[in-house]
């Protein structure tokens, strides 16, 4: 089903055309009412007039998420505070989060894209959705349950946790569709194996995942185990929340709703933009957004971009899954981590030093991370009982600094590699390519 068959289909004259006009306002209005893109384009000697066809984007600076940090809380809000009626964060735990502010029409094409994005799932006015992406700060869950309303489908709004009770509603709500992090649909399909609940009984067609890496043999996997599509989902607290774009049943790339977000990709390195299926960082601006304009995003997200039209008949441009970071940020069961998070709660252990090294595995379904820590030579030769205090005391310390519990394992001193350069904190067994 095509939600919105004008803007998904139009041809790409019109779709540019669109672009234009739509960037050319949002670019005034971030520069009449945002100081920091004011000062930025004033040190660039920039104005808005400057935009004329959609090659000048590249004239534009970009904005990063360091940028929204500095502006923590609403720096970056340009209309007044009464304008604004709902506030998220992206979904790290600690740190400062960056915010996202929404006016009524900020909602408003919120529910719009994610409408688009649950039909392109199937859903219409007799599915149950039900929504298993956290509900509160996060944007999974309010996103998913706007869009589930305006399309006329009845939202179970369950949010995030306790399987057995999810279980229980699929079976006794008859759910239709179900959203959630790939990782959780896996673990869900795991328990119902151990239950013993016959998949073909249940009303089951169709699941939106995302919020994280996946890959295509997940897919599969959660396909044949769930007996279902499975579709996936991509979008950020800072542009919207997820929105940004959806994968259609032809399941061969997401198609990004372009004419309220458009994307760019260029190197990360030298930040030239690439052309056509080159892969590197995807960067986004929002055409329409209200209450926080962005320009240019850094989104650090790796992908390329493809123009062919798609069998759905959508002219929209289609992302590749996304297959790793320029940063070394991790989504850890969807919550975002940083290793400097982990180096904050070490060094906050008396005498511990900062040798240590993150190593993510995904042994069946759900992410576990491992903090392998050195001991101090002390330590190392203390009676193992102490050994066993200080391993639970780091463990808590990081769950205190991060929000999920870690297995921490201290090694030999002076037996982590050491690097001249960057240091590799991160080996990510995962695979996402
Ligand atoms: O994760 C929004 C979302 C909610 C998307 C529910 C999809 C479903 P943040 O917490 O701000 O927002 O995290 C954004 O998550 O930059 C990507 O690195 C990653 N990400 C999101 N969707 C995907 C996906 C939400 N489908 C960050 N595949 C992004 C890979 C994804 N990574």
């Amino acid at each position: 089903m095509i939600w919105n068959k004008e803007a998904e289909c139009m041809s790409s004259e019109e779709k540019k055309e669109i672009q234009l006009n739509r960037l050319k306002e949002i670019v005034k209005r971030a520069y009449e009412n945002v100081p920091y893109y004011k000062k930025r384009f004033d040190e660039m000697n920039l104005k808005p007039e400057d935009i004329q066809k959609l090659e000048d984007i590249e004239k534009l600076p970009f904005t990063t998420k360091t940028d929204l940090r500095e502006a923590y809380p609403f720096g970056m809000f340009a209309v007044a505070d009464e304008e604004i009626i709902e506030v998220h964060t992206s979904s790290g735990t600690t740190g400062k989060p960056t915010v996202s502010g929404y006016t009524q029409k900020d909602i408003d094409i919120w529910s719009e894209v994610m409408a688009r994005a649950l039909s392109m799932a199937g859903a219409g006015k007799k599915d149950k959705i039900q929504n298993c992406y956290g509900y509160g700060l996060f944007t999974g869950g309010l996103g998913v349950h706007y869009g589930t309303q305006k399309v006329g489908a009845t939202v179970i709004p369950i949010s995030a946790g306790n399987t057995n009770r999810q279980i229980e509603i699929i079976q006794d709500f008859n759910t239709n569709i179900i959203t959630c992090t790939p990782s959780y649909a896996l673990y869900l399909a795991e328990v119902l194996e151990k239950q013993g609940v016959d998949i073909d009984k249940l009303g089951l067609k169709a699941g939106v995942f995302g919020a994280e890496m996946w890959t295509e043999e997940m897919r599969n996997e959660i396909e044949k185990r769930l007996g279902i599509d499975a579709l996936n989902i991509y979008g950020l607290t800072e542009i919207i929340g997820p929105g940004v774009a959806q994968e259609c049943m032809q399941k061969n790339g997401l198609h990004i709703f372009e004419d309220h977000f458009y994307p760019e990709i260029i190197d990360p390195k030298t930040q030239e933009t690439l052309g056509e299926g080159e892969k590197g960082e995807l960067v986004l601006t929002t055409l329409t957004r209200e209450g926080m304009p962005i320009i240019r995003f850094r989104t650090k997200d790796i992908t390329a971009l493809r123009r062919e039209v798609c069998d759905c008949g959508r002219t929209l441009v289609r992302m590749d899954r996304i297959t790793g970071r320029t940063d070394d940020m991790m989504k850890i069961r969807g919550v975002i981590v940083f290793p400097s998070q982990i180096e904050r709660a070490l060094l906050k252990i008396e005498g511990m030093e900062p040798q240590y090294q993150i190593i993510v595995t995904r042994p069946e379904y759900l992410d576990e991370l491992e903090v392998q820590v050195e001991a101090s030579p002390a330590l190392f030769s203390d009676e193992v009982k102490h050994v066993e205090e200080v391993k639970r005391m780091i463990e808590k310390q990081i769950h205190s600094e991060i929000g999920l519990r870690v297995n921490v394992t201290l090694v030999e001193p002076e037996s982590l590699p050491r690097s001249e350069g960057k240091a590799i904190r991160v080996i990510d067994k995962r695979n996402f390519e």
